[in-house]
Parts: C-alpha cells; sequence; structure tokens
C-alpha cells in the first residue's frame, strides 16, 4: 500500500509538486511555527474555535518525516534513466483480485455508478478504476491523523508551500463542518476513497445523496460524484476513449513523430509520448488503431515497452488521468483496468 499513498500526495496537483520547491529546513520549533500558520489562517477567515481544536495538542510524527525521506523519486515521475517495464507494472497492479473488485464495485452500485456517469460524463468503469488504484475500492484509506501529517511536512519545509496550503484548507474542512475525527489518511495527507488532498476536497469533493455534506470517506454516492467531479473539471471528453490499442507494423512511418515540446507539467512522463497527430494521419503513416476510434481525434503514440511491444494511440483523455496522478504507469493502468471493467 505504500506505493499508493507514495503517490497520493500527487494526487490530482501534479503540477503543484512539480513546482514546490524546497524551502528552509525548520528553523522554528513546531509550536512557533503552528502560531505562525494560525496567523495565516485566520488572515485567511478560519475560526479561532477550529484552530484550537485542531491544532491544541499537536506534536510532529516522525514516522511521517520518514516516510517523506524515503519517498524522494517516486516511480514514473523522477526518475532520470531507464524506467522499469510497463508489462511487469501491470501484472503487479491489475492482479485478479483488484479486477473482480471493480467487477463488483461496479454490480452493487450499478444504476448510483451509472446516474453519475450519466451527471458528470465520466464513464462509471474509470471513476471506479481510480477508486481501485487508490484506495483498493475503499479498503485501505490510510490511518494517518491528517493535520499531524501535514503538519509535520509543512514544518519540515522540504515542501512547505505546498503542505502549508493543505494544512490551512484542511483547517477550512473543519470550518465547512467535517468532523475533526474523520480527518484520517495517508501520510502525505490524502484522504478518503479518492484519496483527495485537503485543497482537492475544498475545491471539486460533492455531496452526491443529497444530505449536505460530501463524505468521501464513507458514502459511495458522494465518493464516485466528487471523482467524476474531478474529472470533468480536468477536462474529460464524453464519449472519447482514453487511448485505443494500436497495431504499428515493422513498415509504419515514425519519421518526424518525435515530441518537440517540453511539457511545464512533469515533462518525463509527456517526453515518452509522440507528437499529436489525427487518428487520420496515424493511419496514413500505417499504424492502425484496433478499437473504434474518430479519424480526427488527436492522439499521440505511446510504446511503453518499446517497438516490439504493445502500443497504444493516447487521447487528450489520458492526459486528464495524468492530471490525477502524473505517472504514466499509474494512467495506463487505471485506463487499461477500466477497459476491461467495460468487458465484463
Ligand atoms: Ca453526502
Amino acid at each position: 500500500m505504500i506505493a499508493h499513498t507514495i503517490r497520493s500526495f500527487c494526487l490530482a496537483i501534479s503540477a503543484i509538486c512539480l513546482l514546490a520547491t524546497p524551502a528552509a529546513a525548520q528553523t522554528q520549533s513546531f509550536d512557533s511555527y503552528l502560531q505562525t500558520v494560525a496567523a495565516k489562517a485566520r488572515a485567511e477567515g478560519v475560526s479561532q474555535r477550529t484552530i484550537d481544536r485542531v491544532f491544541s495538542g499537536l506534536t510532529p510524527n516522525n514516522r511521517v518525516l520518514e516516510l517523506d525521506r524515503d519517498n524522494v523519486g517516486s516511480p514514473g515521475t523522477t526518475r532520470s534513466a531507464g524506467f522499469p517495464s510497463m508489462a511487469s507494472y501491470l501484472d503487479r497492479h491489475n492482479t485478479p483480485s483488484r479486477i473482480n473488485g471493480g467487477v463488483r464495485t461496479l454490480g452493487r452500485l450499478g444504476s448510483l455508478a451509472r446516474r453519475v456517469e450519466g451527471q458528470y460524463g465520466v464513464p462509471a468503469e474509470i471513476v471506479v478504476a481510480i477508486w481501485g488504484h487508490e484506495t483498493a475500492y475503499g479498503a485501505v484509506m490510510g490511518s494517518f491523523d491528517l493535520p499531524r501529517s501535514l503538519a509535520t511536512l509543512a514544518w519540515d519545509g522540504r515542501r512547505r508551500t505546498l503542505f502549508e496550503r493543505e494544512l490551512i484548507d484542511v483547517l477550512k474542512m473543519v470550518d465547512r463542518g467535517v468532523p475533526r475525527s474523520r480527518l484520517v489518511g495517508s501520510w502525505a495527507g490524502a484522504f478518503g476513497n479518492g484519496q483527495f488532498l485537503p485543497s482537492v476536497y475544498l475545491r471539486l469533493a460533492v455531496d452526491g445523496d443529497g444530505d449536505g455534506q460530501a463524505d468521501i470517506w464513507n458514502s459511495d454516492a458522494d465518493t464516485l460524484a466528487s471523482i467524476a467531479n474531478y474529472f470533468r473539471d480536468a477536462g474529460w471528453r464524453t464519449g472519447e476513449p482514453w487511448a485505443v490499442r494500436a497495431y504499428v507494423p515493422n513498415s509504419a512511418d515514425r519519421s518526424g513523430i518525435e515530441n518537440r515540446v517540453t511539457s511545464p507539467v512533469c515533462p518525463r512522463v509527456h517526453e515518452r509520448h509522440s507528437r499529436w497527430l489525427t487518428v487520420r494521419e496515424w493511419r496514413a503513416r500505417g499504424i492502425e488503431p484496433r478499437a473504434p476510434i474518430d479519424d480526427n481525434t488527436m492522439a499521440a503514440l505511446f510504446e511503453p515497452d518499446g517497438p516490439s511491444a504493445p502500443g497504444y494511440l493516447l487521447t487528450q483523455n489520458y492526459r486528464v488521468i495524468l492530471e490525477y496522478n502524473c505517472s504514466n504507469y499509474y494512467a495506463m493502468s487505471v485506463g487499461l483496468l477500466a477497459d476491461e471493467l467495460a468487458r465484463r
């Protein structure tokens, strides 16, 4: 599960993850640092009552610092040379147990899942595949006290800009009525079925069952609607696949297909894809999609394990999955799990 929680801190905030620069290591005591954050939170309208309730008795968590040190360099995002094979990653992540869990979840939530799909325009299989990858369909949501984790990481200073923001936002969640006792999640501050960070929760979590709270820990309706809302907000295109398998013969015309644009977010993930062409242009080069896709769709070629292994034409929707967690391994396994669920 560590692999999941490691990735979780980048959840939904891939841009911020990369932009956050190491701040000075802590020069203040933990308590004195909390007073600084409290002043900033008050200036943003957080009530003193909430600050007192959340900060009183809070201490740094050394286990969180150890896990953070171990996490410098997570798979698929910061490797400088060489990549583990996609096939072995998929074998480890899209296991029969995860696939069966997805089938059961879709079966259990059938009409609710389809209602959310209709409302947000995001396939239920994609939403459930995210749920499966983040928390094994809610089985493993983390048991760390969130304010304590976030305060520890912010105080530590390696990524203070990121975590101080999240710490203030977790206070705002309490002001909004989220019970203090519910603030439990991964060591890196992500929580609930879809492992949202506080800033993401404030912006995108929604109340799917109409009880007035976005309870992404316990409510299936809130969980599905919140993940779907994340995808809609990130630009999911209804009716477009995330990718299609592609037949790439040895004779395919590969001239000039390399990607010459450096992505402003997680460039090492994007630099493994080709430039973007229409499906019609790929066909003209001899590269054939193996599933239905409109000829005018823009797509990038990705051959994660090289030319002799499966190739894919990725669409804009693949990039939406990357927004949830900027790793080709993550996005491919989510997409392929969703495809598998759609076949069942
Ligand atoms: Ca609710």
